[in-house]
């Protein structure tokens, strides 16, 4: 970690050490217990229930596959202008505040005092996937981003931080974190497939991904 954000270490102390890291994305395999995902799922529903999952336009005129919707000041929308950050749902009510289990979970795996500003939640059915990107609608990169996932397993791809080159692919598991800090902030990556049936902690099975990160 930086200095700078040694200074805004937590009180949770310095970050933990994951145990795999792939080209600079620390996986935290496990990370959340079956009790703490189930808790977990209960607090999205609320946040669904507030602001409903949708299908955002991509700049390119198709709806995007994977359904989402956000906690915190900040939401992440797209539409034909762009890819950028929203102070409301498409509905025009104000996003909910991200659960504390989440900004708990932000907190233990960076060290950081900071919050991140947005919790997307990405909802994935047996046929969603997301093509190889970049995030970076984000003011400042120094600052890493987090990923929760829950529900059925998915193969993870992570590339260069240039678009192309050779990629290594992971399958992630429920209950699995990562930490995209550093080199990693800018790595190219996405989602080949979702394992239909591989987690029994969705009643109608599916994937659901958080991503948090700070805007601005
Ligand atoms: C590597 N989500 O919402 S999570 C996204 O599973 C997104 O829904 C995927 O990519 C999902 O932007 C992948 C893993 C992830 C998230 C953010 C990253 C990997 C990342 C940011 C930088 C580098
Ligand atoms: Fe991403």
């Amino acid at each position: 970690m930086s200095e700078k954000k040694e200074s805004e270490a937590n009180e949770y102390g310095a970050a933990p050490r994951s145990d795999l890291s792939l080209r600079g994305v620390q996986v935290f395999q496990g990370w959340l217990d079956g009790d703490e995902q189930s808790a977990l799922v209960a607090a999205l529903r609320e946040v669904i229930r507030a602001a409903p999952l949708f299908s955002p336009m991509t700049p390119y005129g198709r709806p995007m596959r994977v359904r989402m919707t956000s906690a915190g000041r900040y939401g992440w929308y797209s539409d034909r202008k762009g890819y950028r950050y929203e102070r409301s749902h498409p509905s025009g009510v104000a996003w909910p505040p991200i659960p504390p289990q989440v900004l708990r979970i932000w907190a233990g795996v960076t060290g950081l005092a900071r919050m991140p500003d947005c919790c997307l939640v990405n909802f994935y059915d047996a046929k969603a996937r997301m093509g190889m990107h970049q995030d970076r609608d984000e003011t400042d990169y120094s600052y890493p981003v987090v990923s929760v996932s829950l529900g059925d397993d998915a193969l993870f791809r992570v590339g260069n931080t240039t678009r192309g080159g050779k990629t290594e692919s992971l399958w992630l598991k429920s209950g699995d974190v990562l930490v995209m800090g550093g080199e990693a902030r800018l790595i190219y990556h996405g989602i080949d497939r979702v394992r239909p049936g591989s987690s029994t902690l969705l009643p109608n099975g599916g994937r659901i991904n958080l991503t948090l990160r700070v805007v601005d």
